[in-house]
């Protein structure tokens, strides 16, 4: 169904020259490309959670994350004690994730069309939920079947260090400030990096609060 308020702003912010940053190749950050959708972003963000509320998971080895969690799409990137998967349903309750909103989908599309990724049709996203002191270690995105697909992350809320190493665990990874409103696209020679968010520092985000939202859309199957 076509929303009139995202359809205009989808046209007007066509003809916005993009801020991009390269970070390596095949990985670049668009900085404030999601601010024009912020409201709409967290309204239908609202509604996902009714459904799907956030929950901390357990790692394969029976950690708990410090990062919360719940998915949209027809995938869901799960982990428990038995590892990560992409799972239709929500492990809590069964059901099938509440369905990707369109101004999701159309976001992340025309991100990755922006960052040389044409064609990008996600059939997954990822919420992921910071307080302070929450982070993300290292680690490579490869539960995904299609690898020639680029990952498209948009950070809301609270701003964050992001860590972006290189093929190797052992590559020393440089450091992004990823603010409110800023889009991640990688693929292609960057999509297998090693990657991760350094612990979140307290602050107030004027919309969000005490807290950082990342929205990671793939194309799981
Ligand atoms: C985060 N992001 O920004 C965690 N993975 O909260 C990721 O793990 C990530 O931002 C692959 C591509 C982009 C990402
Ligand atoms: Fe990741």
């Amino acid at each position: 169904m076509r929303n009139p308020v995202t359809a205009d702003l989808f046209e007007s912010v066509r003809t916005v020259p993009l801020l991009q940053e390269t970070m390596a190749e095949g990985a670049v950050l668009l900085r404030g490309y999601a601010r024009p959708f912020e409201l709409e972003l967290m309204r239908v963000l609202g509604r996902i959670l009714e459904q799907a509320p956030f929950r901390r998971m357990l790692t394969p080895g029976g950690h708990q994350m410090s990062v919360a969690m719940t998915n949209c799409g027809s995938y869901g990137w799960v982990t428990d004690r038995t590892g990560y998967r992409y799972d239709p349903n929500d492990p809590e309750g069964g059901k099938p994730w509440p369905p990707m909103p369109p101004v999701f989908r159309e976001l992340a599309e025309r991100a990755a069309g922006g960052a040389g990724f044409a064609g990008f049709s996600p059939d997954a996203c990822l919420i992921n939920c910071y307080q302070p002191g929450a982070r993300m270690s290292l680690h490579q995105d490869r539960d995904e079947h299609d690898l020639s697909a680029p990952i498209v992350s948009v950070s809301l809320g609270l701003p964050a260090t992001f860590l972006f190493g290189g093929l190797k665990r052992s590559d020393k990874p440089n450091r992004f400030r990823l603010e409110h409103g800023d889009i991640a696209v990688w693929g292609g020679p960057a999509r297998l990096a090693f990657h991760g968010v350094a612990p979140l520092a307290d602050g107030e985000h004027t919309l969000l609060g005490r807290q950082r939202i990342n929205l990671t859309f793939r194309k799981a199957r």
